[in-house]
């Protein structure tokens, strides 16, 4: 009910709506409007009220609240169906149990703080509550395991294009799972999967941003390559906001990854790419090498150009990608 008293008065806009519109719509007495509306207003919701008018939405608190994330992503599939947690281990491990369940595709988990959040090959993910966005969609692609990476691609693509639209900085990518604002790490991804022999069953895209940390709230051992939008901009973003101009750039490109192909995730990756032009070091389970990396391959794989002059293509997953002289 709360959801849907608040879904009313986003799509009310500047405008009111009566106490009355909001009973009939619902099947509600107004006393149930009435404790509802407290409710919201004791929760930071500043809701104006008039007689015969009805009421207003003037201002929200930065909950994660899934009615404001759906209303902000416009979307068809990707973050309609919501569940939200205060504290969880990570939302990735809770998507993959609601995903196992039958979760839809585009189906999301947030967090306002996970005390097991994850990263890549068993390291960790920094949660600060209420300061960053900690996500996980489900996704259920109609393809083989081996076209899974793109998906990988495809999210950080929507971060950078969704950090760019609300944020008005330029978020270029770290092949193949970071986002970068000002040379350090604002967004890791991570994803994980369940395929059997010929298709995926589901992935699940964890999405990390920082939003409003200061350097003080991360770790003494990362503040030289995380940051996050409040320090690198002075300004404060509506979580809400920001999850849902994600969801509304995922699925813009996840449809049009269906229909046309790859050729525009790639594209977009190549001309946002913190790492082509880059010397860096791949960190292989057989050791570390130099090489510049050069292009990327239509699939998406990173092309990289070593000390011996020879170019080879780099699968994601088996390295890691790191600066030589900064994190980029
Ligand atoms: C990643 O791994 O970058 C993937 C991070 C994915 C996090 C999201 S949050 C929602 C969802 N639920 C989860 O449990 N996870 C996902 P990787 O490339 O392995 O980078 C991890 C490394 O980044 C760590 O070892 C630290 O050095 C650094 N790090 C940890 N927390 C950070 C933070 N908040 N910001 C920037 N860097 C961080």
């Amino acid at each position: 009910m709360r959801d849907a008293i608040l879904t009313l008065l986003l799509e009310a806009g500047e405008k009111d709506i009566s106490g009355e519109k909001i009973c009939e719509q619902l099947g509600v007495t107004r006393a149930a409007v009435w404790k509802h509306i407290k409710a919201l207003r004791e929760d930071g919701f500043e809701i104006a009220s008039a007689t015969r008018r009805g009421y207003r939405l003037l201002s929200m608190p930065d909950h994660l609240e899934p009615a404001l994330i759906r209303h902000a992503a416009g979307t068809r599939e990707m973050g309609q169906a919501i569940q939200v947690y205060d504290s969880c281990d990570s939302t990735n491990l809770r998507a993959k149990e609601w995903a196992a369940q039958g979760a839809p595709n585009g189906a999301l988990v947030l967090a306002e703080t996970q005390t097991a959040g994850r990263g890549r090959l068993g390291r960790g993910w920094n949660s600060a509550k209420g300061q960053g966005l900690f996500m996980s969609v489900v996704l259920r692609p109609p393809f083989e395991a081996q076209r899974a990476p793109i998906l990988t691609m495809l999210s950080a693509a929507a971060v950078s294009a969704a950090l760019e639209e609300v944020c008005k900085v330029q978020a270029p990518i770290k092949w193949p799972n970071d986002v970068i604002v000002n040379g350090k790490k604002v967004c890791g991804i991570l994803a994980e999967m369940s395929a059997d022999m010929d298709n995926v069953q589901w992935v699940v895209m964890g999405i990390g941003i920082n939003v409003a940390q200061g350097i003080e709230d991360f770790p003494e051992e990362i503040r030289d390559k995380a940051t996050s939008l409040l320090i690198e901009t002075g300004r404060s973003f509506q979580r809400c906001a920001l999850a849902g101009a994600v969801m509304r750039q995922l699925e813009q490109r996840y449809d049009q990854l269906m229909t046309a192909g790859v050729g525009a995730v790639v594209d977009y990756c190549r001309r946002h790419s913190a790492t082509l032009g880059q010397e860096v070091l791949l960190v292989t389970r057989e050791g570390k090498y130099k090489a510049r990396a050069v292009d990327l391959a239509e699939d998406g794989e990173l092309i990289v150009e070593n000390e011996q002059g020879q170019r080879e293509k780099v699968v994601s997953g088996e390295v890691s990608v790191r600066g030589i002289l900064g994190y980029v």
